[in-house]
């Protein structure tokens, strides 16, 4: 069994260096640059961050929050904070209030610095607006192809199209509904899935290939609110008409999918979970996360490419996002169960399916993180947003990290340098079980420390020095 038990030497501890955490979970502790605690508003009773994203420009950090006001009146504002990447400074905090406004589910920014928005009541409404949300650009409002909808999620492209998820009620049960809006807020096109038998779809997770196909990835809950019911499903639209070009569905049962994204060659990566079977043959508590490369063939069969399974992290392990580092490497941001409390984590891959690093967030009950987080490319920092547990029971708080992952950083002091190499090459090609062996080294968790970890530590040099 693979594992990376990170045990304290006295040699490092002699020498005074900080080591990396002896927690025995296989995941590392992470850098953190700063933590903001975003200050809940008056009368809000659920503050969850859906959002973190910064501006193309670099300049800010928008956050946007799902809320819920406990005053039983018919308006719930939506929150969103505007905050300073440099240090997470918060620059300000605004309300959003509209007639009738229930809901603020998620938000986005899109690459010339205008800001969406949504709101729902039976349909649901979404504004365009400028950086500072005084201005509005446009509205759309959506009442009209379902009985009633729950928006879920939006982003745009580069061109400034905008694309938006939504629960879809109709006379047929519940489906889902995936659709385009011009920049300047009008319909192109929109597709809904339908679900006989009163099913339920949500969608979490949405990404745009580099022709314009979108990707959407969630679950069908056949039966509402049994979890063990869902089954996750990854559903392709058409660039040009919205139809579906791509429908896949893991082969697990009991699972639910929360992130993906496209490489500039087309290729899909999905993350689900989904429950164990316990030993009476039905699913368990005890889940565990997937990571999928998939590919399309001509005649439309869906392939997996490979596939990573967290086997070894603890028996909970939840996916929250996917999100691009480099064009060659991407974040898995997921929460895991260890010893009774609930982490954030992380974990980077390349395209081809190699585990570059993995970390804890040391945040002990603040694990869930829903679309929760950006990466600035050029500092190598990861923006996350996350959200103290239990959720939805009462005042939810949230918070902002500024992180900085050094996948070579051997002994734990937050850089990449000479002591990290000088530590790999003193047990290189070593395994597990060997006397020199030393997890802290063995930085891709595959239980020997060889060649593919020293070329991590290599292509990370310098990470992390000032
Ligand atoms: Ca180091
Ligand atoms: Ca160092
Ligand atoms: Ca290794």
């Amino acid at each position: 069994m693979r594992k990376c038990v990170w045990i304290v030497t006295a040699t490092l501890l002699a020498a005074g260096i900080p080591v990396a955490t002896a927690d025995g979970t296989g995941l590392r502790d992470i850098s953190v640059v700063w933590q903001t605690d975003v200050p809940i508003p008056p009368r809000v009773e659920r503050f969850e961050i859906r959002r973190v994203k910064l501006t193309a420009d670099g300049q800010y950090l928008i956050v946007f929050h799902y809320t819920g006001d406990h005053t039983g009146g018919t308006t719930n504002p939506g929150w969103v904070e505007k905050l300073d990447p440099a240090d997470g400074q918060i620059v300000w905090q605004k309300e959003l209030r509209e007639p009738g406004m229930k809901l603020t589910p998620n938000g986005w920014v899109d690459a010339g610095g205008n800001v969406y928005v949504m709101a729902q009541w039976g349909g649901y409404t979404l504004w365009k607006r400028d950086l500072e949300l005084e201005t509005e650009i446009w509205e759309y409002s959506d009442h009209s192809s379902c009985s009633f909808e729950y928006v879920t999620n939006v982003i745009t492209d580069d061109l400034g199209n905008v694309y938006v998820a939504a629960y879809c009620g109709s006379g047929s049960g519940v489906g889902s509904k995936a659709l385009k809006l011009s920049r300047d807020g009008h319909l192109v096109w929109e597709c809904i899935s339908r679900n006989t038998g009163g099913k339920d779809m949500y969608t979490e997770g949405l990404a745009l290939d580099s022709v314009g196909n979108l990707f959407r990835v969630g679950a069908d809950r056949p039966n509402g609110g049994n979890g063990f019911q869902d089954r996750a499903r990854l559903t392709g639209h058409s660039a040009t008409n919205g139809e579906e070009i791509l429908n896949y569905v893991p082969p697990e049962s009991s699972s639910r999918a929360h992130g993906v994204i496209v490489d500039s060659e087309g290729y899909v990566y999905i993350a689900y979970s989904h429950n164990r079977c316990g030993p009476d043959g039905q699913p368990s508590l005890e889940e565990r996360t997937v990571v999928q490369k998939l590919e399309q063939d001509k005649e439309g069969t869906v392939r997996v490419v490979w596939e990573y399974a967290f086997e070894d992290v603890g028996i909970f392990t939840s996916p929250d996002a996917l999100g691009w580092y480099t064009a060659g490497s991407f974040y898995l941001l997921f929460h895991v169960r260890l010893e009774g409390e609930v982490y954030p984590g992380l974990a980077l891959f390349d395209l081809a399916g190699n585990l570059i690093g993995r970390w804890r967030i040391n945040r002990p009950g603040w694990g869930f993180a829903r679309s929760g987080f950006d990466v600035d490319v050029t500092s190598g920092r990861i923006y996350v947003g996350l959200t103290q547990l239990p959720f939805g029971l009462g005042a939810v708080n949230t918070e902002v990290l500024a992180l900085r992952p050094c996948p070579g950083d051997v002994n734990g002091d937050g850089d990449c340098d000479l002591n990290d190499l000088a530590l790999l090459l003193a047990v290189y090609r070593t395994c597990e079980g060997d006397p020199d062996f030393d997890p802290h080294a063995d930085l891709n968790c595959d239980g020997c420390v060889d060649l593919a970890d020293l070329a991590i530590l290599l292509g990370d040099y310098g990470c992390g020095v000032p």
